[in-house]
């Protein structure tokens, strides 16, 4: 085996060490790969820093850069189906969704390859005609690229793509789980002519393989997409070397409905918003919270829909959501329940493990809906990753707000209202990086994506998301040298 690619080359684990990937929906293996650790990593990290220094990618031209990057999307849309195939396995997701993934990841790369090349600076204004101003962007340097398994490529993607377009080398583990998509590019990028050493993959366990790229002082950035709590470690770990770090750390993110909003539509969007991918997306709708008035319809309708949902395989054509990532996860989605229950949440539905024989063998847990929890109480404040909404209610608009700005997280939220002025006013009152009106779910390559308060900092996407890459620099240059007789000396 040979699954880590450093310095242009494929090679395996220094140590020797192996991992079977299983596939969470019916614990099948799908592949063994190579399982790292921190000596891996430091090798891929003195291959990254040594194309760094070396300079040739760097000072490649920016719209050169870009073009590489437009190729891999055109290398992507052509193997899209093995591609998604290996992203259903890994993670258990349908294969419509990886399709759909797959899109969004070309689309990624698409929009970077095209920002590359306008980036020209600026010219400062220095009201001196003998002297020239210029703001130059240039590569932060090595880069450590730590992502997680719910979407392991698209999350890649944000990271890989600006990237490479501002000029840096990488080295970049994927989570342990779901290897197999970063393998996949790192091919792709090789294809596309992307230089040795500039992109590097190892694969291993986080405290392991991943450790060392936010602690080592070769490695000028570290961005980082999972958990708060390893967020927390990585951010004091990049401290003592004063990294450049970029945080996307989950969210628990409110749903507030209005009693105006058209019922059918938020019941709908309330279902995608939690049970899409079975809850195990940073910006999930976990906290539907719903107007007074409308709450026992609402939730009643909710519960109606959520009993209908079909749980399956990534290859089976009636699934319409899968299995969570891996037993311990589902014992955390559990433990999670339990302690909401404890705490004196209602259980409307689900709870609980499928009785399908069927699904026996996978990670599945039925999509539930917890109504009457408390304000502060657990199930409000920490996420559980999996399917599991929770209600709250709310009586006016201020109400609403102080519910939905309630929490430590600040990644994403939505409202959903017929009064356009009042959506407005909401949404601009919502201290959450992305807030859908009517919608939700949608983000686009070209908006900005991240996190208020713990949820993060730092932006993916758009623009914002290239210049987290980019270290910004002032040129000045005098064009009439002659000396300034500041102080009197021997004339
Ligand atoms: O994530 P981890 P886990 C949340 C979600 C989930 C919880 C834990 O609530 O239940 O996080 O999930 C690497 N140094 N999200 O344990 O540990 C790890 O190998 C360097 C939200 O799976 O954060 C993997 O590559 N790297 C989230 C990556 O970090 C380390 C998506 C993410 O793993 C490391 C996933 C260390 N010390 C989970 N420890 C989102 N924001 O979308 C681990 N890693």
């Amino acid at each position: 085996m040979a699954d880590f690619f450093i310095g242009g080359e494929w090679v395996g684990a220094a140590g020797g060490g192996t991992r079977e990937i299983r596939c969470p929906a019916d614990g099948s293996l799908v592949a063994t790969v190579d399982e790292g650790t921190g000596e891996d990593t430091e090798r891929a990290i003195a291959a990254a820093r040594a194309a760094f220094d070396d300079g040739a990618w760097s000072s490649t031209p920016s719209w050169q850069r870009g073009d590489l990057l437009l190729r891999v999307a055109d290398l992507l849309d052509r193997d899209r189906d093995a591609f998604a195939r290996a992203e259903s396995l890994d993670t258990g997701k349908r294969l419509v969704e990886s399709e759909y993934d797959m899109a969004d990841i070309a689309a990624c790369f698409r929009y970077y390859g095209k920002l590359a090349g306008q980036d020209a600076g600026r010219v400062v204004d220095t009201g001196d005609a003998d002297a020239v101003s210029r703001i130059v962007h240039e590569p932060v340097g090595v880069c450590g690229l730590i992502t997680p398994w719910n979407y392991p490529l698209l999350q890649t993607a944000w990271k890989v793509a600006p990237a490479l377009a501002a000029g840096n080398t990488f080295v970049l583990k994927p989570s342990e789980l779901t290897p197999h998509t970063a393998i996949l590019l790192m091919r792709i990028l090789t294809e596309a002519g992307l230089p040795a050493g500039v992109g590097n993959l190892v694969l291993g366990a986080g405290a392991a393989a991943g450790a060392p790229l936010a602690e080592h002082p070769d490695v000028d950035l570290v961005s980082f997409t999972g958990g708060l709590a390893t967020g927390r470690v990585i951010a004091a770990s990049a401290a003592a070397t004063v990294k450049k770090v970029a945080l996307e750390l989950g969210g628990k993110n409110p749903n507030v409905v209005f009693a105006d909003a058209d019922f059918e539509t938020a019941v709908d969007y309330a279902l995608t918003a939690i049970f899409l991918h079975s809850g195990q997306v940073c910006s999930a709708g976990s906290r539907l919270i719903v107007q007074e008035e409308i709450h026992d319809a609402f939730v009643d309708e909710v519960v109606r829909r959520a009993e209908l949902i079909r749980l399956g395989g990534p290859f089976d054509p009636e699934a319409e959501t899968g299995p969570l990532i891996s037993a311990a996860h589902r014992e955390k989605v559990e433990r999670y329940v339990a302690t909401a229950l404890a705490e004196g949440a209602v259980l409307r539905t689900g709870g609980r493990r499928p009785d399908d024989e069927k699904l026996a063998d996978g990670f599945y847990y039925l999509p539930t809906v917890l109504d009457g929890v408390a304000q502060g109480s657990t199930a409000v404040r920490e996420e559980s990753f999996g399917p599991v909404l929770t209600v709250e209610t709310f009586t006016d608009e201020d109400d609403a707000v102080r519910i939905a700005n309630d929490t430590h997280y600040g990644l994403a939220g939505a409202v959903f209202t017929s009064d356009a002025s009042r959506a407005q006013r909401v949404a601009g009152r919502l201290r959450h990086g992305t807030v859908w009106i009517n919608d939700f779910h949608p983000y686009l390559p070209q908006a900005e994506w991240g996190g208020f308060k713990q949820s993060g900092f730092g932006r993916e996407l758009g623009p914002t998301g290239l210049a987290e890459y980019q270290e910004v620099k002032h040129i000045y240059q005098n064009l009439r040298p002659a000396p300034q007789r500041w102080f009197s000396g021997d004339s």
